[in-house]
């Protein structure tokens, strides 16, 4: 049976007329909804793992905006937390964590099989949502990527040029594999339970694919989550997978079939041009605004609003940004953005 939902639509390779759109990070900080909840949750994490509360802020930028897909709110960190690593978030400054660089430290992290108890609050939102959401939403669903997570379980916080990852690749490769392995596992097993939550599409975030250079991007940004998508192909052969190596650059190109997902999420670092006559043509592309426009607005938001529907148009597409809007991001500039999609 063919999929009916717009989102599904352009994931099975069809080429719509108008694109279907959703908004990385679209629940969040720029809404004053969201920030209201927040507060109500106390805190971040505590919102993360409250299912209500998660279901709710999900919603809200369904209800505002009407996106063609609506993705679980939650975060790449708690597959560390879930395998046993402290978690925290630093107000104005970000997630903190425990970290792995020696056999020890990795030999004390739980096994893969045992992330479940620790994540039910995430899967109960996913059932929430499946109930909740419009008909004609998809519901998305996703991890973080082996590489972009273990860069945070080996510093212990975000880095600007994974410096610490790097260091423990090149000095302790058993280390490095073993956790690259165990993640690999644990986000295996956590999208094949919000699959059968719910999840109607996943998507692998790696958010600092770009850091890695010629060999390492195959072995440790392409061939994870090669192997994450094979391995969900095989228990859900029904659910298609976005991938998402940002700052992959011209390796953007090849990236669906070495992968093997439906979709190849870009960032804003390459043109919609260049992305329509090299990867669009292995299969749908989502992505591609400058989320600062998010924050600027006005003409040269819908000017490029439109150049990059324009470009895109001849397959199979998924409007989106090229990464997160802001907490600074305007929210009439989000409706100009759905608004110039829509209607020309
Ligand atoms: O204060 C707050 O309310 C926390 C801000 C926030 C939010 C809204 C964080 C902390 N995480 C999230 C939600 C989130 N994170 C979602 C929810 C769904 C949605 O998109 O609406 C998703 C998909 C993520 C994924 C995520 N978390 C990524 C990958 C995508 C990306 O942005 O590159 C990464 C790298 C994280 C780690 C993380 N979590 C939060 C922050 C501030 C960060 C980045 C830390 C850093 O390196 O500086």
């Amino acid at each position: 049976m063919k999929p009916q939902k717009t989102i599904l639509r352009a994931l099975a390779g069809e080429t719509l007329p108008t694109p279907p759109i959703w908004m990385m990070r679209q629940a969040g900080r720029y809404l004053p909804e969201y920030r209201a909840t927040r507060a109500q949750a106390g805190d971040f994490l505590s919102l993360c793992y409250n299912s209500e509360l998660a279901t709710e802020v999900t919603l809200q930028p369904i209800r505002r905006y009407g996106f063609d897909a609506a993705i679980l709110f939650a975060d790449i960190l708690l597959v560390p937390q879930a395998l046993g690593a402290d978690l925290w978030f630093v107000t104005g400054e970000g997630p903190r964590l425990s970290t792995i660089t020696t056999q020890s430290e990795l030999d004390a992290l739980k096994p893969a099989a045992d992330i479940h108890d620790h994540l039910n609050p995430i899967y109960t939102t996913v059932k929430m949502l499946s109930q909740e959401l419009p008909s004609d939403t998809t519901l998305i669903g996703f991890a973080g990527a082996p590489w972009t997570v273990a860069t945070y379980m080996i510093a212990g916080r975000g880095t600007p040029d994974q410096g610490p990852a790097h260091a423990l690749k090149a000095e302790n490769r058993a280390v490095f594999d073993g956790l690259m392995t165990r993640i690999t596992e644990a986000t295996i097993a956590y999208l094949q339970m919000q699959i059968d939550a719910g999840a109607e599409v996943v998507k692998l975030f790696d958010s600092w694919a770009g850091s890695l250079l010629d060999q390492d991007f195959i072995d440790y940004s392409i061939k994870p989550m090669q192997q994450i998508t094979a391995a969900l192909k095989k228990s859900h052969p029904n659910t298609p997978v976005i991938a998402f190596p940002r700052g992959a650059g011209e390796r953007y190109q090849g990236a669906h079939a070495a992968i093997g997902s439906a979709c190849v999420a870009v960032d804003d670092g390459v043109d919609a041009a260049w992305v329509a006559q090299t990867v669009q043509p292995d299969g749908c592309v989502q992505g591609n605004l400058k989320s600062s426009h998010m924050v600027t607005g006005g003409d040269a938001l819908v000017a490029e609003t439109r150049r990059i529907v324009d470009a895109l148009k001849g397959g199979p597409h998924i409007f989106n940004l090229g990464h997160g809007i802001t907490p600074d991001g305007d929210p009439e500039n989000v409706q100009l953005m759905i608004d110039t999609v829509r209607g020309g």
